[in-house]
This record gives structure tokens, C-alpha cells and sequence, in this order.
């Protein structure tokens, strides 16, 4: 069979799968038979790497977690095939606008922020790289909420990402998992059983991820909770239609929403559910596919690699140990040495209240087997290594940090400072236990999304000056380096730069009827708001900035537009608060006559991947001012870094890195270490220390306090003030004075436009370590041993 061309395969699509005809098929029709015709080919990869991996009988890597947070797919289908221009030519021979097109596709949201991404960055890598591999998740209804914002304040509604055709998916009704819980366990001659209460049925649903050039794909495949008698006749047929609805109802509910929230005890049981759903669904079917391959489970950890993406799926220990014991009569410790052969888990936070402990009689009551086994584990650990103090069962709860260290044998973070921080504080008494077993993974990201896509402007002129080389292989991209001396050249990296940021003001403008200056530097802080992430640090800082520039109006200002974007958990009202202020602060401000053309505030409602995706390429400056030791890594600060806008921040995360990368040069660097951050905090006073040595941030609290961006409502924003005024506990006020500087030093490079543009394309230049396919290849040579196919 010869493959249609492209344009032939998208007509087809249109006639025979949408049933339309050209003069007939609206945005959506062709929207939809583009992608078809992509994921056609997509298709053929994927056949042909699952053959290959059979064929091979290699090791394959499992990646469970809660979330992937992919955004829109068919631009990712269309660069990674390269058919973009095909896929242009055609709609516009049809009236169409290519970026019309693709904007048509929702985004889906299946994560909160950073873990989330990432997972979806290393999906795309593992094909690139043509490593055999699947990624488990559940496939939420309602993804990530819609963020809008009335009178500043932030609303949430539920995002339907289902709510318009889907393109990627094959359902596979086939694929089809019993999952119980609760219930009781019989023991009988020392053999368990355990008897679930409740059941639901998980459903597969692939999506095939194709790697760059469609060299390779693998499958991301995302459960659905079904119920296993959907529909209850008898009740129908008595008139009671709602009790007939109602098994499918709940059942339904399971993979309804993503992060239900945990403040109320129904939220917490649904999300300890929804835990096991993935986990269990997901090894059940990688036993299937092991034993219908290789059959002796003894050989597992020489075929399979389990990740752990955070604790979220770390019920994997104790599930895998249940179903080898009590269902394939392996004895306790094989069992235990089998699952601890496959399994590795990454950690992505240290803040206490992030790390899971489930109360044990939620945990019991759900999942009455495991807390049993999960005794034993800790018993098992506790034995072998008798000096330990610490127990995974302490405090009446079950703690998922310290079972996924000893069901692993390889424990990451996800930064060197990060790593070395693990060691040191959370997991100090198992590290030195097991000192072998916990090793770094810096962060990446994928170039092929996170530049070659989003900035067609700049990949183009990278390419055109070093070849194509860098997007597989992103540390050619120091070539660049030599160039950066030549005016010419700096000039057009200039002018790219400036394209889009006149697109970003265009959009804005067009979107929300927002006015940009594309001359003001673009000083952007795009991720989840969260106080250790410190917007409030941005939104102080930029008040008094604006104090001064009325003060002195006719100094030689760099015109600022403070850009932010990013999502509060619905439940963290401090968050909340921020974002009100902000936005507060941006009526206040825009509409003074007096810093007009100086200064200006942009909160764009309802960050997701597509907007982060318009955002990058037009940012100048990236802020990641987070307290230092608190952000794990951070993946934003190296997708900033590559589309050339310089950082200011916190020796935090892998800032640490990519300063060491960058150069100190072409950082703005300011703040507190990790340790100078430890002995502050115990210093008594210290937020009114640092506010009585500071009349700008005295200055900024105070406007804050008497009401002036809360005309009427004074004590709106107390709970900030006095929360910076008194504990403080993530240093705002601390770090301020530092903040302030540096951001000085930032107007003084940016006015002189060769400077900057220097600093940006050093930036870019360098931040080619910064690829997730160097952090997988990290996980498959330290922690998988698994190799590429290719
Ligand atoms: C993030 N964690 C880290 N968690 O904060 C960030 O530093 C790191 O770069 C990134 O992981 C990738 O390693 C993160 O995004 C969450 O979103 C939680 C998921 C579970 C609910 C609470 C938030």
C-alpha cells in the first residue's frame, strides 16, 4: 500500500471520517481530519516501534503518574513529522489559517504545574530518544481548572477538554481492569485474601507520542473509571431513574477531576482512590504484558522499570508485594526483593505539608491489605537495619515519602541542590542507611516543544547559523557562541526577540484589550502562585518601584511591563490573595497618568501550556524568585533561559545550574542561600528587622495597609501584610533590599540594548544541557537500565 500524501490523507479524512466536503467543513471539521492525517502516520511509527520492542524482548519503562500536562498535541504531531509547511499550503489553499487551526485544539490540562510537564517533556523524549517505554495517568474529565477573574479575584470553572472532538485517543474497550477497594482480607493458613467491598473498571485509553522526525513512539496510556453494572434495570423500571443512573454515576467519578480537593475527608478518600486506580490498573497491565512475553516473574526487574513520579503512585510497593504473594505464592521477602528490583521513585518537593501521609484509618478502611503489608515492609526495613528511629507508620498515618524510599532502589531528585537537600533533611537517617541509593536527575525540557514550536523566529536562525542538529541533540547549541560577537548576527537574535514580543501585544490586546509596549522590557513570572514561589516578593517590589518613578518621574526609567500568569489552588486563599492584589495593584497603576509608558502590570487570566507557550519566547527577563531551598528544581526557569530571556533569582532549584551554565555574568543573582535562609528564619523579628532597614519596602506594605489599592476596603490584603510583617516564613521581607538591587542592575543592562542582547543569547547559547533528553538518558543509564531501540 503506498501512503497517500499528506493532502490527500487530510481530504480523505474530511470526506470519509467527518463526512463534510471542503465547501461544507467548518474550523473544527478541519482541524480534525489535520490531526487524523497526522495521526496516521504517527501510527505507522508506532507500529513499528512496538514490533521492535517485541522482536528485541528489551527492557521496557513504565511511568506512573497522576498527571500530564501535554497541552495541545497536533502542532507536537505536525514539527516532530515535519509537516508543518505541507499542513500550511494546505489549509490555506482551503481559506484557512494555519495558527486559526491549531488554536481550535483544547489544551489539556491533566496536571497542576511543573510535575505535571514534566512528565508530558519526558514523554516526548523517551521517543525521541527511542527508549521502549509507556506512560500510566488517569484520563481526568475535567482537567485543570479554567481560571478567570472577576474584580480581580480569581474563579474557577471546570475546563471540558472532552468537550470538543479529541482526536488522539483510541479507546480500548478491550483493556478493561477490575479495581476494588475496601472490603475485608481473610487469612487462612497464613495465606491472605483480600476481598475487596466496592469495585470499578479501568479502561484504557493510548495516545501514541511520537518522537522527533517519527523515528519512534510510545504510548501514553490514561485510565477511565467505569462501572462494572453500569446501568440498574430494576430501579429504571420502578420509576427510580436517578438510582439507575447512579452505579455508573460513581463509578464515573473516580477519573472525574484531577487533585480533588483534600480539605474534606470525601476529597481525600476520592484521591487515595484514585491513586490506587492508576497504580493498580497500571501493573496489572504490565504483568499481562510481561508474562504473556518472558512468563518467569523472578526475571521482572531485568524487563521492567516502574518510575514513581512523586509518592502519588507509591501504593506500586505494597500492590506489587499483594499480587505476588497472595496471588502467585512467591514468599514475603522475594516478593519484597522482586518489586524493589523494578521500582524507583522521584521526589519533586521537600515542603512538609507536600509530603503525602495518609491517616491510617482512611488508609485501612480503602485498602485493607496494603496497610498490612505495608506493616510488614516497615518491619522487614526495621529489622534488617536496627539502628533506625524513623518508621513509615508513625503518627497514626502512612507515610508515602519513606515507603517509596525503601520500596525503591533508586531515589531521585530532581536538582543537584534539591538532591543534596534530600539527603540532608527529609530523608537524612534513610540516606545514611542506604547511601547508595539517592542520585540527581536535573530537570529538562523539550526543545522540540519549548523552542523549535514556540519560537519559530529564533529556531529558524539558529538553524540557518549552525545547522539543525541542536533540536536532538541541544547542546550543539554552544556553536552559537562565535556568533554572539558579530553585530549582524546579534541583531537579527534582536529582532526576533522583538517579533514576538509585538505578537505577545497584538494577542493581548486582541484577546484581552490589553496594551503592551513591545520597547518596555518584558519582566515575566509565569508558574502556579504559591507564597514560596514569592509573586508577593514581584508585586512589592513593583509597587515600590512605581512609588519612586512618582517621585521622580523624569529619571531615566526603563519602561517595565510586569507580566504574571499562573493558578491558586483553589482551596489556598493566602494564593488567592495574591493574585487579587495583583491584579489590584494593575488598576492602580495602569491608570496613573503620572508612570504612563513606565510601568505597567499584566496578569493574564488562565495560564496552561499554550499560553506559557506565547509567553516564553516574547519574556526579556525570567523571574525565579522562589525562597532558596524551597523550589525542587523548577522547569519554567530553563525554558526562559533557552529563548534567551536572563534570570533573576534565588540560588534555588536548578537556577543553581543554570547560573553555573550561563555564567555569573548573565545572571542576575540576589538573596538568601539555603543555609543563610535556615539561620534567618531563626532570627527573632526578623521581617520587621528587614522592613525598619528598608523605607521602599516600608513604603510598599504601608500603601497596602492604608487601602490604596483596596479603595474601601482597607483590611482586604491583612492577611498578607501582617503575614510579612510578622513570621514571614518565606523571607519576603528578608530578601527584599537585594531584590530591589538587583533589579536595578537589570534596568541598567537592558537600556544598553548590545549588553542585553549579548546576555539573552549567551543564555540561549548555553542552556542546551538543559534538554530532557539529557535527563533521560540520565534515568536510563543510573536508574533503569534500559537502552534505546534506535
Ligand atoms: C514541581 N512540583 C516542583 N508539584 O515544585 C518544581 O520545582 C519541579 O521543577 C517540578 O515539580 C518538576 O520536578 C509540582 O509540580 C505539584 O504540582 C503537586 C502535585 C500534587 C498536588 C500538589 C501539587
Amino acid at each position: 500500500m503506498t501512503t497517500p500524501s499528506f493532502r490527500e490523507s487530510i481530504l480523505r479524512h474530511l470526506t470519509y471520517s467527518f463526512g463534510k466536503d471542503p465547501d461544507h467543513a467548518i474550523l473544527e471539521d478541519w482541524r480534525m481530519a489535520l490531526s487524523l492525517g497526522v495521526r496516521d502516520r504517527i501510527v505507522d511509527a508506532w507500529f513499528k516501534s512496538t514490533k521492535r520492542t517485541y522482536d528485541t524482548g528489551a527492557k521496557r519503562v513504565y511511568y506512573l503518574s497522576m498527571e500530564y500536562l501535554i497541552g495541545r498535541l497536533l502542532e507536537d504531531g505536525l514539527v516532530n513529522l515535519e509537516l508543518v509547511d505541507e499542513a500550511r499550503e494546505v489549509l490555506s489553499e482551503f481559506g484557512y489559517d494555519y495558527d486559526t487551526v491549531l488554536a481550535d485544539e483544547p489544551d489539556a490540562a491533566l496536571g497542576n504545574g511543573g510535575l505535571g510537564r514534566l512528565a508530558a517533556c519526558f514523554m516526548e523524549s523517551l521517543s525521541t530518544i527511542g527508549c521502549p517505554a509507556h506512560g500510566y495517568g488517569i484520563r481526568y474529565e475535567h482537567g485543570l481548572f479554567r481560571q478567570s477573574f472577576v474584580d480581580g479575584r480569581q474563579i474557577e470553572q471546570p475546563e471540558l477538554w472532552l468537550g470538543q472532538r479529541h482526536a488522539w485517543e483510541f479507546e480500548r474497550p478491550e483493556v478493561r481492569y477490575r479495581i476494588g477497594f475496601g472490603g475485608h482480607v481473610d487469612v487462612r493458613d497464613g495465606h491472605h485474601r483480600w476481598h475487596p467491598g466496592e469495585e470499578v473498571e479501568a479502561e484504557a485509553f493510548d495516545t501514541p507520542t511520537v518522537g522527533w522526525k517519527g523515528r519512534w513512539a510510545n504510548t501514553l496510556r490514561l485510565w477511565s473509571g467505569r462501572a462494572i453494572h453500569p446501568f440498574d434495570l430494576d430501579a429504571f423500571n420502578h420509576g427510580d431513574f436517578a438510582r439507575a443512573a447512579a452505579p455508573e454515576a460513581l463509578a464515573r467519578t473516580i477519573s472525574r477531576v484531577l487533585y480533588p480537593d483534600d480539605t474534606t475527608e470525601q476529597g481525600r478518600e476520592l484521591r487515595l482512590k484514585q491513586e490506587y486506580f492508576l497504580t493498580a490498573s497500571a501493573l496489572r497491565d504490565i504483568l499481562r504484558r510481561f508474562s504473556n512475553q518472558f512468563g518467569d516473574l523472578r526475571k521482572l526487574p531485568e524487563k521492567v522499570a516502574i518510575q514513581l513520579n512523586d509518592t502519588h503512585p507509591a501504593i506500586a510497593g505494597p500492590e506489587l508485594i499483594r499480587i505476588l504473594v497472595d496471588e502467585k505464592g512467591f514468599d514475603f521477602d522475594e516478593a519484597m526483593e522482586i518489586a524493589q528490583g523494578c521500582l524507583s521513585y522521584t521526589n519533586h518537593t521537600l515542603l512538609p505539608e507536600a509530603l503525602e501521609a495518609w491517616g491510617e484509618q482512611l488508609f485501612g478502611r480503602l485498602l485493607p491489605r496494603h496497610i498490612g503489608i505495608i506493616d510488614r515492609i516497615d518491619a522487614t526495613h526495621a529489622g534488617r537495619n536496627p539502628s533506625r528511629t524513623q518508621s513509615m507508620r508513625a503518627d497514626h498515618s502512612v507515610k508515602m515519602g519513606q515507603l517509596s524510599f525503601v520500596m525503591a532502589h533508586k531515589v531521585n531528585g530532581v536538582s543537584a541542590l534539591h538532591t543534596d537537600l534530600m539527603k540532608t533533611t527529609v530523608f537524612s537517617e534513610l540516606h545514611g542507611l542506604h547511601p547508595d541509593r539517592i542520585v540527581n536527575q536535573t530537570n529538562g525540557v523539550t526543545p522540540r516543544r519549548w523552542l523549535l514550536s514556540c519560537n519559530p523566529g529564533l529556531a529558524g536562525l539558529i538553524t540557518d547559523s549552525i545547522g539543525e542538529g541542536w533540536v536532538d541533540d541541544l547542546e550543539q547549541l554552544s556553536k552559537l557562541e562565535p556568533f554572539i560577537d558579530d553585530a549582524g548576527w546579534l541583531e537579527k537574535f534582536d529582532a526576533v526577540k522583538r517579533d514576538n514580543k509585538v505578537w505577545l501585544s497584538n494577542w493581548m490586546q486582541g484577546t484581552y484589550g490589553m496594551l503592551a509596549d513591545p520597547d518596555a522590557l518584558f519582566d515575566v513570572q509565569i508558574k502556579r502562585i504559591h507564597e514560596y514561589k514569592r509573586q508577593h516578593l514581584n508585586i512589592l517590589e513593583t509597587i515600590a518601584l512605581w512609588q519612586e518613578m512618582r517621585e521622580n518621574p523624569n529619571a531615566d526609567w526603563t519602561p517595565r511591563l510586569k507580566l504574571f500568569g499562573g493558578k491558586a489552588a483553589p482551596g489556598y486563599f493566602f494564593a488567592k490573595d495574591i493574585i487579587r492584589l495583583i491584579n489590584d495593584a494593575a488598576s492602580v497603576i495602569n491608570n496613573d497618568p503620572v508612570t504612563q509608558g513606565m510601568l505597567k502590570i499584566a496578569f493574564l487570566p488562565n495560564y496552561n501550556v499554550s499560553l506559557a507557550e506565547r509567553m516564553i519566547p516574547a519574556a526579556d527577563l525570567s523571574e525565579q524568585v522562589s525562597t532558596a531551598g524551597k523550589e525542587a528544581s523548577g522547569t519554567g526557569n530553563m525554558k526562559l533561559a533557552l529563548n534567551g530571556a536572563p534570570t533573576i533569582g534565588t540560588l534555588d532549584g536548578a537556577n543553581v545550574e543554570i547560573r553555573e551554565r550561563v555564567g555569573a555574568d548573565n545572571f542576575f543573582l540576589f538573596g538568601m542561600t539555603a543555609d543563610e535562609v535556615m539561620e534567618r528564619r531563626a532570627v527573632d523579628g526578623h521581617a520587621g528587622l528587614a522592613i525598619a532597614a528598608d523605607e521602599r519596602l516600608k513604603g510598599a506594605l504601608g500603601l497596602i495597609r492604608s487601602g490604596r489599592f483596596s479603595p474601601g476596603d482597607p483590611d482586604r490584603y491583612r492577611g498578607i501584610t501582617e503575614n510579612l510583617e510578622g513570621p514571614d516564613y518565606f523571607l519576603v521581607c528578608s530578601d527584599f533590599t537585594d531584590y530591589w538591587r538587583a533589579q536595578r542592575e537589570v534596568d541598567v543592562v537592558f537600556r544598553d540594548d548590545k549588553a542585553w542582547d549579548r546576555m539573552a543569547a549567551l543564555n540561549t547559547a548555553r542552556s542546551g544541557w538543559f534538554s530532557s533528553d539529557r535527563t533521560i538518558r540520565g534515568y536510563m543509564a543510573d536508574i533503569w537500565d534500559a537502552e534505546s531501540l534506535l
